[in-house]
């Protein structure tokens, strides 16, 4: 169990999940340290503290994470970009923050993507022990956050939770969105789960609400006793035919983001490794 008293410090907190839960968090009581490479575009909530600085910066990370049992990690970059943008944030960033949890003992929420397992085809069904198939150098960084996470668990006891997040959007906008989307309170009620939990380890859950489209199946959400209440479902004829004309782009889970930089004449082979 982590001491539900210690302050829990938020990177991203400008960000647009970051400013979600800097917000729910906030009227839950939280006491929240921010942080974020921009100035925060909301007024300071009630009980938090805020500090401008960039995730490179390990001194600064690792001040601010002083005394917190949890860091809930939303920093970074979350759009598909050069190599060399993501690097600093998500490569070095995500280990700065591993590297001040490993110093105060924190539990770590780590938002992995559906990036991360983007150029599955939509008609795969997931479990998270899946092999990752990341869908550029954004999704690469999530792996790599994934593995870090495993890395300070077997080997220095940091527990994490990663969320391998769909959208976490107020309303359904796409057809592929139904089956991604997660609602802000199933959200916030996630992160609030990995909080209270006794015990956590180093655990997958997917990121989503209850869609009966959903990509994604097993999950180790059971530990955390969490389980979405909301769903797509209703939302499914508000979006019926908004799709994009790409036909790789509606091929894949990772939609959009598959397209940046693919070369490939044809399609992916649907199995990397296949027995048969
Ligand atoms: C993500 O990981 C992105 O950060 C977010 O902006 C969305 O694009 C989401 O995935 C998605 O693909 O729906």
């Amino acid at each position: 169990m982590i001491n539900a008293d210690g302050p829990v410090l938020l990177t991203g907190a400008s960000g647009t999940i970051g400013s979600l839960l800097a917000h729910r968090l906030a009227a839950l009581g939280w006491t929240l340290r921010l942080t974020d490479v921009s100035a925060l575009p909301y007024e300071l909530p009630q009980g938090a503290s805020f500090e401008q600085f960039d995730l490179e910066d390990r001194k600064a990370v690792e001040r601010l994470a002083r005394d917190c049992p949890l860091i809930l990690h939303f920093g970074g970059v979350s759009t598909e970009q050069s190599f060399e943008a993501i690097l600093g944030p998500n490569y070095r960033g995500a280990y700065h923050i591993y590297e001040a949890a490993l110093k105060n003992g924190a539990r770590v929420v780590f938002p992995s993507s559906v990036h991360a397992v983007g150029l599955y085809e939509r008609t795969a069904r997931l479990d998270a022990d899946c092999l990752l198939r990341p869908d550029g150098y954004y999704g690469l960084s999530k792996v790599y956050g994934e593995m870090l996470a495993r890395l300070y668990w077997d080997k220095h006891e940091i527990e994490s939770v990663i969320i391998r997040i769909g959208s976490v959007l107020p309303d359904v906008s796409d057809e592929r969105i139904l089956s991604t989307w997660v609602s802000h309170d199933d959200f916030v009620r996630l992160i609030t789960a990995a909080r209270s939990a006794d015990f956590v380890g180093c655990i997958v859950v997917w990121g989503a609400s209850a869609n009966s489209r959903s990509f994604w199946l097993w999950d180790q959400r059971e530990v955390l006793g969490w389980a979405p209440l909301d769903s797509s479902d209703k939302q499914a004829a508000k979006v019926k035919g908004k799709v994009t004309t790409n036909s790789i782009v509606e091929r894949y889970q990772g939609g959009k983001f598959v397209i940046e930089g693919y070369t490939r004449k044809g399609l992916v082979e649907p199995e990397m490794f296949s027995r048969d």
